[in-house]
């Protein structure tokens, strides 16, 4: 564990006792945590005001049962959860994930994440996330909009376009995004646009949505190489996961020159030294909703899947992490360094774990930690919402052009602000220090609430 500054560590021991048995929310916050000892120095009216403390605890934490019929006509429950987490910069904004592996925990430290990363992306958004335990995986349409509809049925009440605006994360895309509209606007009579991002582009949705996350990450890593003299064109990169964050970062590192060598599924690894086809990926993943061994088939010959290697294991210039929480481990990180890697950005949430991110940054690797790095995907929902709230629809083009300046300007503010406390090329502390500092005035601003 890292040595916290003596202000922060009773802070962080007081979460520890009031979440027990939460390790991604403990894991989350330490990060951040540690990062904060030069800034409470400098502003001791933080401190005073508690800031962190309440910064902590989630503004309200909404636990839900989901009750539903399978085609079978058989009842299934769920349990499902929204964490309010802040609204100190505006409405609650961030995904819903459907995921076996989802609990209060998980939520949580999504959405304390979510607080930061929306403040970085300078736009007027709070943070929040939710989600259930629901595996909309070998489900059909119908059970999935059954339960979509169960929930929203309860999820309606804490929701709305100046209170809490969800959007897709694992497992939610735009199918999920319909079907939870459609019971919103039944139960509601209102054609609220705004209630939710990531919406069809032809009732409400934006231009660049769908690609926003992994586009965004991979100009942040242009960004981050371009400190060094360097670039993604004729760079080997491999990116985990094969869902909507790692094909649309597939197809923007193919776009600037680059080579996705490698990407994954929880069922294994797939090694394309051509190219990793992105016309049959999003066939395969996106249309067909299959798995990685049908896209190898598709290749005919060209791709090997691998289920006994790690993705870090295959050599690159850049990694990607695009899956999942702690999908890097120190061993993973190692491996990177041995291959030659310079740079990783998170396109996940909190991929790397502190002993990988120790490993990396020891090693002189780039690192762009999450909440910077994959912010592009919330900063594009928030255009969603000013699209839906001017009742205007913008073009791809001048969508694209506006995520690349919000990915720049965060990339410039992170660099800037990990300057000014001594670590320069340290986009931790730069993300963390940057962004606590906007909420923690915006929460000084607004009173003891
Ligand atoms: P998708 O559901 O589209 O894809 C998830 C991918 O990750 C799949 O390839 C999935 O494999 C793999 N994966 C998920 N869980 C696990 C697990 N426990 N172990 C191994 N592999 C796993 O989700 P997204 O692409 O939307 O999200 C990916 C990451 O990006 C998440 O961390 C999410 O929080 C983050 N993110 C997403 C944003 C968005 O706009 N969608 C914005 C910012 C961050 P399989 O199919 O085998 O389960
Ligand atoms: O983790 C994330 O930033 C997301 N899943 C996107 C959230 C959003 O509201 O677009």
């Amino acid at each position: 564990m890292p040595d916290l500054d003596p202000v922060l560590q009773p802070v962080y021991e007081q979460v520890l006792r009031r979440n027990p048995a939460e390790a991604e929310f403990h894991q989350a916050v330490l990060e951040v945590l540690d990062s904060l000892g030069p800034v409470v120095r400098q502003h001791p009216e933080y401190v005073d005001a508690r800031v962190i403390e309440r910064i902590c605890e989630p503004e309200r934490q909404i636990i839900f049962r989901v009750p539903w019929l399978d085609d079978t006509g058989r009842v299934r429950i769920n349990r499902a959860f929204r964490v309010e987490f802040s609204s100190v910069l505006g409405p609650y904004k961030g995904g819903l994930r459907f995921h076996p592996s989802v609990l209060l925990g998980t939520v949580k430290f999504l959405g304390f994440e979510q607080i930061f990363k929306n403040a970085l992306t300078g736009l007027p958004i709070g943070g929040g996330k939710g989600g259930s335990d629901f595996d909309p995986k070998g489900r059909s349409d119908a059970e999935v909009m059954r339960f979509c509809q169960s929930l929203m049925t309860e999820l309606y009440r804490h929701v709305g376009e100046y209170t809490d605006v969800p959007a897709g994360d694992i497992g939610v895309g735009q199918r999920e995004l319909g079907y939870l509209f459609g019971q919103y606007k039944r139960i509601t009579n209102r054609y609220e646009s705004g209630v939710l991002t990531g919406k069809g582009l032809g009732w409400g949705g934006s231009q660049v949505r769908r690609e926003a996350t992994g586009y965004g990450t991979v100009i942040f890593v242009e960004e981050m190489l371009r400190t060094r003299d360097r670039g993604l064109d004729g760079a080997k990169v491999v990116v985990s996961g094969s869902g909507n964050v790692a094909i649309y970062a597939i197809e923007k590192v193919h776009q600037l020159g680059g080579t996705v060598v490698a990407c994954s599924d929880s069922g294994g690894v797939v090694v394309d030294e051509e190219g990793v086809d992105v016309e049959i990926l999003k066939q395969v993943k996106e249309v067909r909703r299959g798995r990685l061994t049908d896209y190898v088939q598709e290749r005919g010959g060209v791709a090997r899947h691998h289920s006994d290697i790690s993705i870090w294991e295959v050599p690159c210039d850049v990694a990607l992490p695009c899956a999942t929480q702690n999908e890097m481990d120190e061993q993973g990180a190692q491996a990177l360094v041995k291959g030659g890697c310079a740079a990783v950005a998170e396109g996940s949430n909190m991929p790397c774990t502190p002993a990988a991110v120790r490993v990396l940054t020891g090693a002189g690797v780039l690192f762009g930690p999450g909440k910077a790095a994959n912010a592009g995907g919330v900063a594009t929902s928030a255009l969603e919402m000013q699209q839906n709230a001017s009742r205007d629809s913008w073009t791809f083009e001048y969508t694209e052009e506006r995520l690349a300046e919000i990915m720049r300007g965060i990339h410039e503010r992170c660099a800037a602000t990990a300057e000014e406390y001594g670590a320069p090329g340290n986009y931790v502390v730069g993300a963390n220090a940057s962004a606590f500092r906007q909420v923690a005035d915006a929460m000084l601003a607004q009173g003891v609430v």
